[in-house]
């Protein structure tokens, strides 16, 4: 097992980094990939930069440059079920692109042809989150996430997103790492800490709370690696 630990910016990796000794840096496609074993078992990180584009590229090196064979991301989020407050963490049960609108065609919001609105994360993973919660004692909402090349902060929009993906939270590269992984059948995990509520405040709240809830959430991913490397 090879696993990659991605998330968007230094912010959300770096408590990750941290804990891992012998860090080799290597340079990609304008990215820099840190790979380490730890416990005995290979993992490559890296920060993709933010939104879709550069998340797709990123987890698509992980998968075939680097050939790991699991996926799993740790960032932030905006909370968009109300009641998610800052600091709490969400697992995606599926992800969704809300910025994807072909709809003048008569197609769903996120849907173009030959491929899906929503895509699956890994069951397996989602399960041992929970084992993982209940051991930490800590909650974990399993919902749905929606990721789009904007940063949310503004009500419509946000209200916009919860009726049409019935989304849970939103971010900017979720989707588009599940739709390489998918492409690629590589089991992946989507976790997030909410930083903001994408509503007005969501700029002064994601500055206040970008570092805290990144390693709310890292943390809990070492957790979780613990367990999958000790299989
Ligand atoms: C994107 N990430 C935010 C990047 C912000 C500032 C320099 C997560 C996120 C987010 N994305 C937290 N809150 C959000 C929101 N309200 N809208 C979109 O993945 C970069």
């Amino acid at each position: 097992m090879k696993i990659a630990i991605m998330g968007a910016m230094p912010e959300e990796v770096a408590p990750i980094l941290e804990k891992l000794a012998n860090v080799e840096e290597v340079n990609y496609a304008k990215n820099k990939y840190y790979k380490a074993t730890y416990k005995g078992t290979e993992v490559v990180v890296a920060y993709s930069k933010i939104g879709k584009v550069f998340s797709t590229l990123t987890a698509s090196t992980m998968l075939q440059m680097f050939a790991c064979d699991v996926l799993l991301f740790t960032g932030v989020a905006g909370g968009v079920n109300p009641q998610l407050k800052i600091g709490d963490l969400v697992v995606a049960s599926k992800l969704a692109q809300h910025d994807l609108d072909i709809t003048i065609f008569g197609h769903a919001h996120g849907y173009v042809p030959e491929g899906s609105v929503y895509v699956e994360s890994d069951k397996d993973l989602v399960v041992l989150s929970k084992l993982v919660a209940q051991e930490m004692g800590v909650s974990v909402r399993e919902g749905i996430i929606a990721t789009g090349d904007q940063f949310v902060a503004d009500e419509t929009r946000k209200e916009f997103i919860s009726s049409t993906f019935q989304a849970d939270a939103l971010e900017m590269e979720g989707a588009s790492v599940a739709v390489v992984c998918d492409a690629l059948s590589v089991p992946f995990f989507v976790l997030r800490s909410i930083s903001d509520s994408a509503d007005m405040d969501a700029g002064f709240n994601f500055e206040e709370f970008v570092q805290s809830s990144a390693k709310v959430s890292a943390d809990f991913l070492m957790n979780m690696i613990d367990k999958l490397v000790a299989k």
